[in-house]
C-alpha cells in the first residue's frame, strides 16, 4: 500500500506574516491574527522576556541552580500557549519555563524544579501542564499517551508537545510520531529549532531538508514557520491545533529561531560559535518586530506599553520575593516518589546525599 505524500510536505520556506522590520507579509491562505490577539501576545512577550532576565539574575545570585533561557525564542513560548484552550495540555521541556508562565502558572512554582527543590512546583493536573522534562524527548511519548487517552474518552483535548532540534534525534521522538500517526492522536509536536543542541549545530544533527520533513515518514503533516514572528506562529500553530482537534491526527510544526544566550549558565557558547553568527539574529528579535507593527497601526500607545511593562516588573518582583525566601526542603522527598518501591540505586544515591549533608560545615 502506498499513500499520496504531497499533503504531508512542509512549505519550502518558513511562513512569515510580520517581517523583521515590522512590515506585514501577505501569505496566501493565512490572514494576520486579530489585533486583540497580537496585543495580547505583545504583553505576554514582554512578560516572557522579563521572566528570562530575572531568572538569569537569580542564577547569578545563587537563588536558582540553573536556568536554560528562552531569550530570543519568546514568540514560540507565547504563541504555543495562546492557541490552546483551558482543557488542552502543554508538555514542556527545561527550556520552556516562559511558556508555563504564559499558561498562567505561578512563576515561583514554575522555577521550583530549576531551583532543585522538587520534581515539579505546580500541580500538573490542575494546570494541565506536565512537569518539565529534562531527558530529551521522553515526554513526547507521555504527551501522546495523554492525547490518546483523551481521544478514547471522547474528550476534545489537544496536546501541545514541545521539543528542541536536538531532541528530534532521540528514539522517543520517532516512536511518539509513529504511534500518534497510526492512532490519529490529537498532538501538535512543536519543535523549536534554535540551531543548537548545546554545542551541536543543526548541520551535525540531521541531513533532512528541514526538521518538519521528518513527519512525512510517519504520515504526519509538517509545517515550517518563522519562530521569531509571533503572528505567523499564532496562525500556523492555531491551524495545527484546529486540525488535531478536528480529528485530522497529529501535526508537526518546526519553528526556525535561535538560542541567543548560552545553553545554560554552565555553558560557554564562545567555544562553538562566533559573535558574527549571533549578531544578525539580534535584529530579528521577536519583540521589536511586533512592537513596530503594533505601533505603526496605532494598536498600542505609550500608556498601554507602560502598563504592560509595569505588569512585567510586578512579575519580576514576585519572582525575587519567592526565590529569595528560604525554603525548608527535605532531601528525602526527592527520592520518595520516584518509584512505588525504591531501587537499590536510588537508595544508594539517597545515602550519598545523606553522607554529604552530614559532612557539611555548620556555621559557628
Ligand atoms: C536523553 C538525553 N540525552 C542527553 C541529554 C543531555 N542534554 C541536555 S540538553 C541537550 C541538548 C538539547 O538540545 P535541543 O533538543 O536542541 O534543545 P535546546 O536545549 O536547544 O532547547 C542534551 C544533549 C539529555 N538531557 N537527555
Amino acid at each position: 500500500m502506498t499513500r499520496d505524500a504531497a499533503h504531508l510536505l512542509p512549505s519550502t520556506e518558513p511562513v512569515t506574516l510580520i517581517d523583521p522590520d515590522g512590515h506585514p507579509v501577505p501569505h496566501v491562505g493565512l490572514d494576520m491574527p486579530e489585533p486583540q490577539a497580537l496585543v495580547h501576545a505583545y504583553a505576554a512577550l514582554i512578560a516572557a522576556r522579563r521572566f528570562n532576565d530575572q531568572a538569569n539574575a537569580l542564577v547569578r545570585q545563587g537563588r536558582l541552580a540553573v536556568y536554560p533561557s528562552s531569550h530570543g525564542q519568546e514568540a514560540c513560548q507565547v504563541a504555543c500557549v495562546q492557541v490552546l484552550g483551558d482543557g488542552d495540555w502543554l508538555f514542556p521541556t527545561y527550556r520552556d519555563s516562559a511558556a508555563i508562565v504564559a499558561r498562567g502558572v505561578d512563576p515561583v512554582q514554575t522555577l521550583t524544579l530549576l531551583r532543585g527543590d522538587w520534581h515539579s512546583g505546580y500541580d500538573p493536573l490542575a494546570t494541565r501542564v506536565a512537569p518539565q522534562a529534562t531527558p530529551l524527548a521522553t515526554h513526547l511519548l507521555h504527551a501522546v499517551g495523554v492525547a490518546h487517552a483523551a481521544r478514547l474518552r471522547g474528550e476534545p483535548t489537544v496536546v501541545m508537545a514541545l521539543c528542541g532540534d536536538g531532541a528530534t534525534s532521540e528514539g522517543d521522538f520517532h516512536e511518539a510520531l509513529n504511534f500518534a500517526a497510526v492512532f490519529r492522536t490529537p498532538v501538535v509536536f512543536f519543535i523549536q529549532n534554535n540551531e543548537y543542541a548545546i554545542s551541536v549545530p543543526l548541520s551535525r544533527q540531521t541531513a533532512a531538508p528541514s526538521l518538519a520533513h521528518k513527519g512525512i515518514g510517519y504520515g504526519v503533516p509538517g509545517h515550517r514557520v518563522d519562530g521569531n514572528d509571533v503572528a505567523a506562529l499564532l496562525r500556523v500553530l492555531g491551524t495545527a491545533v484546529e486540525r488535531a482537534r478536528a480529528g485530522e491526527g497529529p501535526q508537526l510544526v518546526e519553528a526556525h529561531t535561535y538560542r541567543v544566550q548560552a545553553h545554560t549558565n554552565a555553558d560557554d557558547p564562545g567555544r562553538y560559535r562566533s559573535d558574527d553568527e549571533v549578531t544578525p539574529w539580534l535584529s530579528r528579535d521577536p519583540i521589536a518586530r511586533l512592537a513596530t507593527y503594533l505601533h505603526d497601526r496605532g494598536l498600542i500607545d505609550e500608556a498601554e506599553r507602560a502598563v504592560v511593562a509595569a505588569r512585567a516588573e510586578d512579575l519580576a518582583e514576585r519572582m525575587r520575593a519567592g526565590l529569595n525566601a528560604e525554603t525548608v526542603a527535605d532531601y528525602r522527598d526527592l527520592f520518595t516518589h520516584v518509584y512505588a518501591e525504591p531501587t537499590p540505586q536510588l537508595l544508594e544515591q539517597q545515602a550519598m546525599v545523606a553522607d554529604e549533608l552530614s559532612r557539611e560545615e555548620v556555621p559557628s
